[in-house]
């Protein structure tokens, strides 16, 4: 079949919920995807950074093709002999004493929510049915019912209601707000370290530093999602420690697995993970032997590979080079490590178009804002060539 063809299935058959380009990737290897036409692409999305370590990286496709002959599902009714590894690999790597493993990034956020509400009852004793949950604006935490009650975008929402009870809203990067909106009945706040979906948003200098101080004062629990900012994408393995700061919950995904399967999880101390007991949370696939083996492999190419410190700094190099791009319609080039919003004064999505024609994907988010992400294993020469393309599209020639 060729392209149009198979748009034309997709568009008659599926749920239109999506607004992808035009584009039929039918292989992919390392930072290039290649469509059914046989045209190559430069992957600078990395799906939403699920992809830091490349496509079908071979370390990561050994430990699935081995472990996939082995045992793939034992469900949590029986053991199996990966998921102690991976929990122990996950506390060396990370220092936090309990993991929580689930499948999407939006199930891991909901079970960190779960947690937080029960150790807000167990421990802080908030009455039952009272615990507050701060979160920010143009936050994006995933597509549930709860999560996207306290969405401030108002399409995620529209539709959708009644929503969960117990969250308030606070402007993001206002550490001041925070301050202000927690009450004794304040369980947690949840926040990204930098936005993503609203547009690599990086909050002012010391924010992080400060809501984590506000937070331990308060006796209460702050949740640092890393689900995008995660696993190197910013030049460190978590974007939180950029400013030092020891989060009482983290929560991980997407690239936790390379971008060969779902496997997200909530790391934290066993005061907070400790309040959950047989029958309280689960989930048929989390943890699974599969799962387990290929976020094993993802997270040793993480460290064997330094892609964090690729990150930084190929990400300081690009940044530094698209902050000096002049462009007509050009308002600002932000980002940290390999992560980067280049705001535009006008509509971001054709010139993603044009990206595409010239042989570089990436992807608009908030409609003025491109959003590069390259896998973290792009070669330096491979990010030069997209670079040069993004400057003939965006900036002046
Ligand atoms: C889509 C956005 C990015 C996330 C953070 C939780 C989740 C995500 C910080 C949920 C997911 C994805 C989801 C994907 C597109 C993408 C996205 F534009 F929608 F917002 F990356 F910016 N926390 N982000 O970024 O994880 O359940 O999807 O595994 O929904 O189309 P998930």
């Amino acid at each position: 079949m060729n392209t149009s063809e198979l748009i034309e299935l997709e568009k008659r058959y599926g749920a239109d919920i999506y607004h992808p380009l035009d584009v039929v990737i039918e292989r992919a290897s390392g930072a290039w995807m290649y469509d059914i036409e046989g045209r190559k692409y430069l992957d600078f999305l990395s799906a939403y950074s699920a992809l830091n370590q490349g496509h079908c990286h071979p370390v990561i496709f050994q430990a699935l093709w081995e472990q996939a002959q082995k045992v793939t599902l034992t469900s949590r009714a029986f053991r199996n002999d990966q998921l102690p590894l991976l929990y122990k690999e996950l506390h060396d790597l990370t220092g936090f004493e309990m993991v929580l493993p689930m499948n999407s990034g939006t199930e891991a956020v909901e079970t960190a929510l779960k947690a937080a509400r029960k150790w807000g009852h167990c421990v802080k004793k908030i009455p039952p049915n009272h615990a507050e949950i701060i979160v920010c604006g143009n936050n994006f935490h995933g597509r549930t019912l709860s999560v996207i009650g306290f969405s401030s975008d108002a399409q995620y929402r529209r539709g959708f209601g009644p929503f969960s009870a117990g969250f308030k809203q606070i402007p993001f990067g206002d550490a001041e707000a925070l301050r202000a909106a927690i009450s004794p009945n304040t369980c947690a706040f949840l926040v990204e370290p930098i936005q993503g979906e609203a547009g690599i948003i990086i909050p002012p200098k010391g924010y992080l530093h400060e809501v984590a101080t506000i937070c331990k004062q308060r006796d209460v629990l702050l949740i640092v999602d890393e689900i995008q900012s995660g696993l190197g994408r910013t030049g460190k393995l978590f974007a939180y420690m950029h400013e030092n700061i020891a989060p009482d919950v983290v929560i991980v995904g997407k690239a936790l697995s390379g971008g060969y399967y779902p496997v997200s999880a909530v790391l934290s101390s066993r005061e907070v993970l400790g309040v959950f007991t047989p029958g309280d949370h689960g989930s048929t696939f989390g943890g699974n032997p599969l799962a387990c083996a290929v976020a094993r492999a993802a997270l040793r190419v993480l460290v064997e590979e330094k892609l964090a410190e690729r990150s930084a700094k190929l990400g300081a190099y690009a940044l530094h080079r698209l902050q000096k791009m002049k462009g007509p319609n050009l308002v600002e080039v932000r980002g940290r490590g390999l992560w980067i919003g280049i705001e535009l004064s006008s509509p971001a999505r054709g010139y993603c178009q044009a990206l595409q024609e010239r042989g570089v994907l990436c992807k608009e988010t908030h409609s003025t804002v491109i959003r590069l992400a390259p896998p973290l294993v792009i070669e330096r020469s491979d990010l030069e060539w997209g670079l040069e393309q993004i400057e003939s599209v965006v900036g002046e020639s």
